[in-house]
């Protein structure tokens, strides 16, 4: 597929993913999720893949679905595009590597929800949050109403979702949107710096402690804690990546994996 609005490199395992539409502030259309699905596609079956980066092109990170095209759906075809959008973001979490957002700009309705399916979020110092959905008489689509609660506690973002307001980067770190804040020159060479560390780690560890942690949120503790007891003895047994790694703290050197 030729992409007409990512942009996607990748060097030592590491993917970036940028979206590029910044005349319409990166609004995202049904083209965008075609080229999204199939980048993700074949995320999934690239064994060199180690972490995906996503960010925005210009002053916004996304700044929500594309307006323009969305204004004359039908209530069927609202439904049909908010699922469609859930399904390109959830598909973030069912993939083998930690997805980050770096945020560079406004990242706002759709433009959030996008951030919120990655894994962590970075953002630069002069980004913008919100999920101004009610001021066009709408309400998320993209499972902003399920993810924003889950991550910053319900009266957070019942308080976001009903002003509307705009907040900063500094309060979204305070109210744990985000996981860090940088200078917006250091926001790619952070995210890049992350992404090395993560792609030095054991990669069946990063698959699987992704995997445990994104199912056993949806489960009970005890279904959660039985998952990661199985989960975690997969990784012991000759040639298998946790025998290397003790085995190589033993040894004091770096593992092999
Ligand atoms: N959709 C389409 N075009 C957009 C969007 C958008 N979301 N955001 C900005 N643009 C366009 C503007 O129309 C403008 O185009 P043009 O130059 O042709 O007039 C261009 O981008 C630049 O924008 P501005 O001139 O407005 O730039 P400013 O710097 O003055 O303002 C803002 C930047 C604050 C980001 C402003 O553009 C803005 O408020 N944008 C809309 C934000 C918004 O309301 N987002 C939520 C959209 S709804 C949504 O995301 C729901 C998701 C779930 C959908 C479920 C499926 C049905």
């Amino acid at each position: 597929m030729t992409y007409e609005i990512l942009q996607i490199s990748q060097n030592d395992g590491i993917a970036m993913v940028t979206i590029s539409r910044p005349k319409a502030m990166n609004a995202l259309n049904t083209r965008f999720f075609e080229e999204m699905d199939h980048a993700i596609s074949q995320f999934k079956s690239d064994e060199s893949l180690r972490v995906v980066i996503i960010t925005g092109e210009g002053k916004a990170f996304v700044a929500g679905a594309d307006i323009a095209e969305m204004k004359d759906k039908t209530p069927e075809e609202g439904s049909k595009f908010a699922s469609r959008g859930q399904a390109t973001f959830s598909s973030f979490a069912e993939l083998q590597v930690p997805v980050i957002a770096a945020i560079n700009g406004f990242a706002l309705g759709g433009g959030l929800e996008l951030a919120m399916g990655a894994d962590f979020r970075i953002a630069s110092s002069k980004a913008k949050f919100g999920q101004p959905e009610v001021n066009l008489g709408l309400i998320p689509g993209f499972a902003g109403t399920q993810r924003l609660s889950r991550l910053v506690g319900l009266a957070n973002a019942l308080f976001l979702l009903t002003t509307a307001e705009m907040i900063g980067a500094e309060e979204a770190l305070r109210i744990g949107l985000v996981q860090k804040v940088v200078e917006p020159e250091e926001l790619i060479n952070t995210c890049m710096q992350i992404a090395k560390t993560i792609s030095q780690k054991g990669p069946q560890a990063i698959t699987k402690v992704k995997s445990v942690t994104h199912k056993g949120y949806d489960m009970t503790f005890e279904e959660g804690n039985k998952l990661e007891a199985e989960q975690f003895g997969s990784l012991f047994g000759k040639q298998s990546e946790g025998a290397e790694g003790m085995t190589a703290f033993l040894e004091k050197r770096k593992p092999n994996w």
